[in-house]
């Protein structure tokens, strides 16, 4: 069986999983949001992430899998929905998903079946992914901006930035890059950046998000640049479902 094949059948057969790893806002101290990161538990020859999405997309196979990822966020959101955990869920979004021709009339359709409302899914894309195609990638995100889903840039200031792109873009969100977050505390050129960073995108009204946060060192510094929110191992690393709930059940 080659690994193609044994990935399909993982998707047709409900085999992956999404993690979760929570959004906190820095002003309300709130958890505001998850972001899903897939995972393929139980195998004896682990496939990180990272190869598993680039298998996906090699293979054609990367519409099927996020489209499972779509239908399997919508329903852990209402699972946590009725436990009283309400925010909305973040879905990585590849850029060959952009290019189906029905990718807005699937999730379209799919939001109206889980009766989801606007920001019940963000879609995360990254600058450098949206270049390949900037276009048509454009026209696919207004699409599904107006049917309800905000657009969140992802990986910001890891690649070659085009702002005079960005700025065209639907997005109400930006991420600021982990390799600019991780060693904040001790490198000055990064808290210039990331400071100017932050000013600048919320004079272009975006909401700042800081991932790889790892100490607390690094939050009081993003608090103190007035970031909004943060995502990282010092809150938790992403969790599966039932550990997320554990979690979340801790927090105050
Ligand atoms: O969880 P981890 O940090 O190892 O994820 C590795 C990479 O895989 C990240 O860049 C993340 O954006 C990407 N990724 C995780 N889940 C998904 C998914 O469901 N779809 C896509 N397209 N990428 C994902
Ligand atoms: O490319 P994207 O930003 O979607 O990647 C998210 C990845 O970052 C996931 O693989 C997730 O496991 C990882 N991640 C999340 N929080 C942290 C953190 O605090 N430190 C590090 N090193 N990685 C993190
Ligand atoms: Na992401
Ligand atoms: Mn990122």
């Amino acid at each position: 069986l080659t690994l193609v094949s044994e990935l399909r059948h993982a998707i047709d057969n409900n085999k992956l999983a999404l993690y979760l790893q929570p959004k906190l806002s820095l002003k309300s101290r709130q958890i505001v949001g998850y972001e899903a990161l897939i995972r393929w538990p139980d195998r004896e020859q682990p496939v990180t992430p990272d190869q598993l999405i680039a298998l996906a997309e090699q293979s054609g196979l990367i519409k099927p899998l996020t489209r499972w990822v779509l239908q399997e966020a919508l329903h852990l959101r209402s699972r946590l929905l009725e436990l009283g955990f309400d925010a909305g869920i973040a879905v990585n979004i590849s850029p060959n998903n952009l290019r189906e021709p029905d990718f807005a009339v699937f999730v379209q359709r799919l939001m109206q079946s889980f009766h989801a409302h606007m920001g019940a899914i963000t879609f995360e894309v990254t600058e450098t992914s949206m270049m390949q195609d900037p276009v048509n990638s454009l026209k696919a995100l207004n699409a599904l901006n107006a049917a309800g889903i905000p657009l969140s840039i992802d990986d910001f200031g890891s690649g070659y930035s085009s702002l005079s792109y960005i700025k065209q873009l639907p997005a109400s969100e930006i991420k600021i890059d982990r390799s600019l977050i991780t060693e904040l505390s001790h490198r000055e050129e990064d808290r210039v950046i990331v400071r100017t960073t932050i000013d600048m995108c919320h004079s272009l009204g975006y909401t700042v998000v800081a991932e790889g946060v790892e100490d607390e060192e690094t939050l009081a510094l993003l608090e103190d640049m007035g970031c909004d929110l943060i995502q990282g191992y010092i809150l938790t690393r992403p969790l599966p479902f039932d550990g997320l709930v554990d979690w979340m059940s801790g927090q105050p």
